[in-house]
């Protein structure tokens, strides 16, 4: 069976019940919490704040997984990092900075662990040295900015070429868009380590988030 990882995407939780949304996933296994920061220039969309991910942190024993979708992230990584702990990761998008390799030290620096997101649009050559110094990349299937979109299929051939480098270069890949059970049971066996489940699987379903991460462990491959 293959092992892997659950996020739970909170821009799509309910914010009126934020408290008992982060308890019942914490309680119903999730494995992290996935933080959209979005500034509303780097992306066209505003999700989670800063006030909101350090509510979380302190909310939950899990790991955090926060998710910069902002210009020049070097102006305010360190901002986010301070508020996390040895565990937690912050992914940032190299197109957003001058030099996105000094902004992953920042956040090395910070005990933090460094990711970065890769946009449909952006190719594995495009980012291929970084790739030396990160541990994670989260690959988007979708365009950046919003939940419920439509899963883009000329990501897969990304995943393949990411997958065939991930232990010489030393990375996990993380699925982040459009994730249904049909991407788990296809993904997960050929070696992406997590997935972060949004409105497609976890959210607005008339089932418990338990049963749903239940479910989703049981998948048979
Ligand atoms: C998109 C963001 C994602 C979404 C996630 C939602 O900008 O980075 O993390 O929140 O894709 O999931 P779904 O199933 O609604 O696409
Ligand atoms: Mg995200």
């Amino acid at each position: 069976m293959a092992d892997f990882e659950l996020m739970a995407s909170m821009m799509c939780a309910d914010f009126g019940n934020l408290e008992s949304e982060v308890r019942e996933l914490d309680e119903g296994g999730i494995d992290s919490f996935h933080i959209d920061i979005m500034d509303g220039r780097y992306v066209p969309n505003f999700a989670m704040s800063l006030n909101d991910m350090k509510y979380i942190r302190s909310a939950t024993d899990k790991k955090l997984d926060v998710h910069l979708m902002v210009e020049h992230p070097n102006n305010t990584v360190r901002l986010f990092a301070r508020e996390l702990k040895e565990g937690d990761v912050i992914y940032i998008h190299p197109e957003a900075e001058y030099h996105p390799s000094t902004t992953i030290q920042k956040i090395i620096d910070e005990g933090v662990t460094p990711g970065i997101a890769l946009n449909p649009g952006t190719s594995v050559e495009d980012v291929k040295m970084l790739l030396r110094i990160v541990k994670k990349v989260l690959v988007m299937s979708v365009n950046p900015g919003n939940a419920g979109q439509m899963f883009l299929p000329y990501i897969r051939d990304k995943y393949t070429e990411l997958l065939r480098l991930k232990d010489q270069m030393d990375f996990d890949i993380y699925w982040d868009g459009a994730c249904g059970e049909d991407k788990i049971k296809e993904y997960a066996p050929l070696g992406v380590k997590g997935f972060v489940l949004g409105t497609t699987l976890l959210f607005g379903k008339e089932r418990p988030y338990g049963e749903t991460i239940r479910r989703i462990r049981e998948l048979s491959f």
